[in-house]
């Protein structure tokens, strides 16, 4: 018997490759590229980044796409619910990993200390030279977190025995949890000094990180963005770095990654990373496994593991 066709339309995690190899026939190929028999045999996908609405059109017996990331933008799903197709994400299994991130970035942030490693490597520390203080602590600051899903409710967690105030912004008010609400973003920055930003790509979270924002939270401010790089307005941001209007930035997502704008590179008070929040073996292996055994066990019970609310299993 042949086994079930599915389609990897580029580059992704080795081990997605290997497993998936394990129980299905396949085909790495982009989407354009298939003849109408071919195209007619995938049943599924696995995908890292962008399978838009032709992309889902050229297939026409498609019945799941296993998108890897818990941000899944790039996959057209509102396209997929219309034809029945399901959508699937590797949510929670990378909640640790970038909160972790988060953390980090935000002390490396407030205490200089890829700068101050930097001046060490350089050979700048010798008898009575030594690095500047920090400007910045985060003792006594009043963090607000833009987005307390799944990753923003594993921030606060993380916040918690740093002793900070933590606030949160989010469009639903949550009882459950110990942390002062404001029902907008321009509140949430105008009564915080930190801004940690956690929400998806969405048509309502394009650069509502903008100079009004980003001037509500003030010269003391510090901006951390561990999201999405679209949520921000990067011209807005470099003019509020340069200009003092905040404080600092620590910044792992860009607008159109891997281009960093260049003028974020001379800024002392920026630190950049290269989009590694979820960055390490372990966590990317569970990721893999996921967008696997959504697959996996679409196929063998009927049953995605982790559908995303576009495309939820209709029992
Ligand atoms: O607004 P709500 O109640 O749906 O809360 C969600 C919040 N959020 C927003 N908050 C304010 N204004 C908006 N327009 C808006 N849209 C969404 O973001 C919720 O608290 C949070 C998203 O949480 P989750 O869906 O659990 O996502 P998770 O796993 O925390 O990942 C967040 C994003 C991913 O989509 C990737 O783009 C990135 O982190 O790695």
């Amino acid at each position: 018997m042949s086994r079930i066709a599915v389609l990897v339309p580029g580059k992704i995690h080795e081990r997605v490759l290997t497993r998936l190899k394990e129980s299905f026939d396949v085909i790495e190929a982009d989407p354009a590229s298939l003849d109408a028999e071919a195209a007619g045999r995938i049943r599924g996908v696995a995908v890292s980044g962008t399978f838009n609405a032709a992309a889902i059109d050229r297939l026409p017996n498609v019945e799941l796409i296993s998108s890897f990331g818990v941000g899944y933008d790039g996959v057209d799903a509102k396209h997929a619910a219309t034809k029945g197709i399901i959508v699937t994400n590797t949510p929670d299994v990378l909640n640790d990993e970038v909160a972790d991130t988060a953390i980090g970035l935000l002390l490396n942030t407030i205490r200089e200390f890829p700068r101050a490693e930097n001046w060490l490597r350089a050979g700048n520390w010798k008898p009575g030279q030594n690095y500047a203080l920090s400007r910045f602590s985060l003792k006594g600051r009043h963090v607000g977190i833009y987005g307390l899903g799944r990753i923003g409710q594993e921030i606060a967690k993380r916040l918690e025995p740093f002793k900070v105030k933590i606030s949160y912004h989010t469009r639903t008010r949550h009882a459950d949890v110990p942390y002062g609400y404001y029902p907008t973003l321009k509140d949430l920055a105008g009564a915080v000094d930190t801004l940690v930003s956690i929400v998806p790509k969405t048509a309502q979270t394009h650069k509502t990180i903008n100079a009004e924002i980003l001037s509500a939270l003030g010269p003391e401010g510090v901006f951390i963005n561990v999201g999405r790089g679209w949520t921000v307005d990067e011209d807005a941001l470099v003019q509020a770095l340069k200009s003092g209007t905040i404080g600092a930035a620590g910044l792992d997502v860009f607008y159109d990654e891997p281009n960093v704008p260049a003028s974020l590179f001379d800024l002392p008070n920026a630190v950049l990373l290269p989009h590694l929040a979820s960055g390490s073996v372990p966590t990317r292996n569970a990721m893999a496994d996921l967008v696997v055994d959504n697959l996996v066990e679409w196929f063998a019970k009927a049953k995605p593991l982790t559908p995303v609310p576009e495309t939820p299993l209709k029992e």
